[in-house]
């Protein structure tokens, strides 16, 4: 991560800028890692690169898939303190010569400690020979022949842009290093360039050799007439919109430091930059009192799921693992001032690892607010209503949105005063569409047409596909030993003269690690709560954590679906599974291209005990897509959230401070007195 913050001066005469001189301090020092978790440095990026040259284990057609930290061992992090040392070592992927590698090096002492073939796993997508396989398809005689039987001329209006392929057996290409290569026309401005499908088309081409393995020609559907304008006037744009902003006129409560350490309100944590991940957050800590008190040792999404419901060749491939197959981080974009973040918010430059050893960054891609939500934190009246006691509730967010394809997700870190941490997936964008030949539903051909999807515009379809996103949240609920609760509501019978039937709680401890799902006994529903195994409150209860979704969606594909056996961390909501340094990913390392999910299934399967154990909780926030016209041609925000609140961890409420001044006596003269 680069650690220049870029403050905007959009709303200089508005605004307090928020810590200038961090600004220019950090912008003027060269960039090295300050803190055992800080992601490697540009420098270090490079160092890695060149040792694999001098050793011969890299040279210049060699790509590199990853080139990220290996962390140190949680105990060294947690009792590391500025000014120590600290190891810095490094996981290097290489695709070389059609093989897959794995390099250990000791990135301070300049020393490969361990290289080793990874046989058939493939890391992931690269920029390299993504162009490589777009420009080679684009060029094939048998492309440009079927864009010619539709009327269409190769040239800058017409492109393509390489999928991920899937696994599916006995298909061509089976065990090379695959792309799948939708086309599209731009040719009319009125819409948005992938929202006209050249339908039908689709090339297979191997990415490391550039060879065009297959064109599949199939339907030929006319191009999407224009019908909803892209760029015209959206419906409800009217009357127009007076900018809102949020203003911090005292400066604000965020406190950064380092690469990058940040502080609000009683939180502090770490952030990195992640190729894969996005953003990985650590040592999340809330202070009370002057003692701080673990919640997370780290917390990122893991992987990602999306597959589509079409069995049409051209679309049923697609099930996209986009973490693992192109990099959120990689592919985050820069936030826009006043759209994305508000323009007060700190913006921070993202540096990633390239595939060929050196590092890019992302200017602004990251966003770290505060934000009023506009609700009571807590209120009270009293005295008849005549004196109103209450505070505003506040929040603080970090926001990424990697743009993959079509879609925009705005991924949100949530925090609030009161102990809360909220993780928010909003999925904006494109629907994925089709050109179909239905102009709308009395159409002849629009029950065939909308069988696996929506007509969400004239001669368009958006098929039906589900979005799954993984978080590893690796919890320390008051310290890392920890077990894992279930609470459920249960409805009990009870024979007294006034009441026959109400809820009692049932409280379960999970035994072994695997997948959790809701009990459908328990049909008031449940909470899952990490509860440390050593601690009590001042009431002398178990701190813990409540896990908390109304988002309960997981897969329905048969798990013999070539899809679905890739992404067997679909099947349950939540996974409760040991801390391993290397178990970092829900579908496993390589899920590029995959044949089955060696992640989360994998972890469990030897099914050590969870109790009093560092564990990790990975939960999936999952819906399922139900495309409409409203989605067109511009999906609004559509959001979902898992929330992790203190429970039984504090005394008393975290939040209030009952000295804010937010007090007000209401004069009322005939009002009731209760
Ligand atoms: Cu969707």
């Amino acid at each position: 991560m680069r650690t220049l913050l870029t403050v905007l001066c959009i709303a200089c005469s508005l605004l307090v800028l928020p810590h200038a001189s961090l600004a220019q301090d950090t912008a003027s020092k060269p960039y090295t890692a300050q803190h055992p978790l800080d992601a490697l440095t540009p420098e270090e990026i490079e160092t890695v690169a060149a040792l694999l040259r001098k050793e011969k284990k890299a040279d210049d057609a060699t790509l590199f898939g990853a080139i990220t930290l290996i962390e140190p061992p949680k105990e060294e992090v947690r009792h590391w303190s500025k000014g120590k040392p600290f190891g810095r070592n490094a996981l290097a992927i290489l695709r070389h010569k059609g093989k897959t590698f794995e390099a250990r090096i000791n990135v301070a002492a300049k020393i490969l400690q361990d290289f080793k073939e990874v046989p058939g796993a493939q890391p992931m997508i690269m920029d390299r020979e993504w162009l490589r396989a777009r420009d080679a398809f684009q060029q094939d005689p048998r492309f440009i022949g079927a864009l010619e039987k539709r009327g269409l001329k190769p040239g800058p209006d017409i492109f393509c842009t390489p999928n991920s392929a899937g696994w599916f057996p006995g298909e061509s290409g089976a065990g090379r290093r695959i792309v799948k290569i939708p086309c599209f026309s731009s040719t009319d401005k009125l819409h948005p360039a992938i929202a006209r499908p050249i339908e039908g088309i689709m090339g297979i081409v191997d990415s490391e050799s550039g060879e065009v393995l297959d064109v599949i020609d199939a339907q030929h559907v006319a191009l999407t007439a224009a019908p909803n304008g892209w760029g015209k006037s959206l419906p409800g744009a009217d009357p127009v919109m007076q900018p809102l902003d949020i203003l911090a006129p005292k400066g604000p409560n965020i406190a950064l430091s380092g690469n990058l350490n940040v502080s609000w309100l009683n939180w502090s944590f770490h952030v990195r930059a992640d190729k894969r991940a996005g953003i990985i957050v650590s040592l999340v800590r809330f202070s009370e009192n002057g003692q701080v008190r673990d919640m997370a040792y780290q917390m990122n999404v893991s992987e990602m799921f999306v597959p589509y419901m079409d069995p049409d060749p051209a679309w049923s491939y697609r099930t996209f693992m986009d973490a693992g197959e192109f990099g959120l981080g990689y592919l985050s974009s820069s936030l826009l001032p006043g759209a994305d973040c508000p323009v007060s918010s700190f913006f921070v430059d993202l540096t990633f690892p390239n595939d060929v050893g050196g590092t890019f960054t992302r200017e602004r891609a990251l966003c770290i607010f505060e934000r009023p939500t506009g609700d009571p934190a807590w209120r009270h009246a009293v005295g008849g209503g005549k004196t109103i006691h209450g505070e505003p509730q506040v929040e603080l967010v970090m926001r990424t949105i990697p743009t993959l394809g079509n879609y925009d997700y705005v991924i949100d870190y949530v925090f609030s005063p009161q102990g809360n941490i909220a993780i928010r997936v909003g999925a904006t964008g494109f629907d994925a569409v089709k050109s179909v030949a239905a102009q709308d539903m009395d159409s002849p051909s629009a029950a065939e047409d909308t069988r696996y999807g929506s007509l969400i515009a004239p001669f368009t379809v958006a098929p039906y596909h589900d979005h799954y996103f993984n978080f590893r949240l690796d919890l320390d609920a008051d310290g890392p030993d920890n077990t894992m609760l279930r609470n459920s509501f249960i409805e009990t019978a009870v024979d007294t003269p006034t009441r026959k039937s109400l809820w009692t709680l049932k409280t379960q401890r999970y035994a072994k690690e695997g997948p959790i799902s809701p009990d459908h006994e328990s049909a008031g529903g449940e909470l899952w709560r990490m509860a440390s195994a050593s601690r009590l409150n001042g009431l002398k209860q178990s701190p813990s954590l409540w896990i908390d979704s109304h988002v309960h969606e997981t897969s329905i594909i048969n798990p013999l679906d070539p899809a679905q056996s890739r992404a067997g961390f679909t099947t349950a909501p939540l996974w409760i599974s040991r801390y391993k340094p290397d178990e970092l990913w829900a579908a496993g390392l390589y899920p590029n291209l995959s044949q089955k999910d060696e992640g989360l299934p994998r972890f469990v399967e030897d099914s050590e005990s969870v109790i009093g154990q560092d564990l990790v909780a990975w939960y999936t926030i999952g819906f399922r897509h139900l495309t409409r016209p409203e989605d067109f041609p511009i999906l609004p925000t559509y959001w979902h959230e898992i929330k992790i609140r203190p429970a039984f961890f504090f005394d008393m409420d975290a939040g209030a401070t009952f000295n804010s001044g937010y007090q007000q006596q209401v004069p009322s003269e005939n009002g009731p007195e209760q």
